[in-house]
């Protein structure tokens, strides 16, 4: 099998590229990341070598070039069945899918009035009362899945997709400061926070882009 490559952007700012990425360093699956810049003429002319969609992420398997960071992630699944990124129980699976794509297609109001900014602390800030129902609704998933699962992560003991989707959220929280949380979600915000992984990526974000 040849080396994965996985074509990000920069890590302050792209919560879609982090998801795949995390995911990979959480299941220890070996990749070559490679990291453009977004809105820079260099970014409009590599992504073109990499995904006619013009867009990060994207993976790359040899010929095989995959966009969009759920497919990437079912991809992995498929690809690595040995690593259940998703739960083994079908209702489980089914659950897991479910607030993995909410995730994916929603929250429009947490995205605009949240944006994933890693390098800033963004403490006071006010927020529409339709964030705050994204942020309620994300609270209720956590709590609902830690409950039922028994954490440390959303689906139980292993790092699956649906954490990997709420990676981003975990530092939007942390950005914005909301931290008037569930204990529950509190915690699945601390576990997320403290992974190597997580520390690593964000690490990057501080640094200065390529
Ligand atoms: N639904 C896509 C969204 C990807 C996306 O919007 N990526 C942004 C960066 S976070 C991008 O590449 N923007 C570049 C552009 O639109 O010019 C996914 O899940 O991968």
């Amino acid at each position: 099998m040849a080396e994965l490559q996985l074509v990000i952007g920069d890590k302050k700012f792209s919560s879609w590229s982090f998801r795949p990425w995390i995911l990979l360093k959480e299941s220890k699956i070996p990749f070559v990341e490679i990291q453009l810049v977004l809105n820079t003429p260099e970014f409009y002319e590599k992504i073109k070598l990499y995904s006619d969609s013009g867009k990060v992420p994207v993976l790359l398997d040899g010929e095989t070039r995959i966009w969009d960071s759920l497919s990437i992630c079912e991809y992995l699944a498929e690809t690595f069945p040995e690593k259940n990124l998703w739960p083994k129980d079908k209702a489980a699976r089914a659950l897991a899918r479910s607030v993995t794509a909410e995730m994916h297609s929603g929250f429009m109001d947490l995205r605009k009035n949240l944006s994933m900014n890693l390098a800033d602390k963004l403490h006071g800030k006010t927020f529409p009362q339709e964030a705050w129902k994204d942020i309620r609704r994300i609270e209720s998933i956590w709590k609902e899945c830690l409950r039922t699962h028994k954490g440390p992560f959303l689906f139980g003991k292993e790092f699956g997709i649906a954490d990997a989707f709420y990676a981003p959220v975990v530092g939007r929280f942390i950005t914005y400061g909301i931290d008037a949380l569930d204990p529950a979600a509190a915690a699945y915000v601390a576990t997320i926070s403290g992974l190597y992984s997580y520390k690593e990526w964000v690490d990057g974000a501080l640094k200065k882009s390529v």
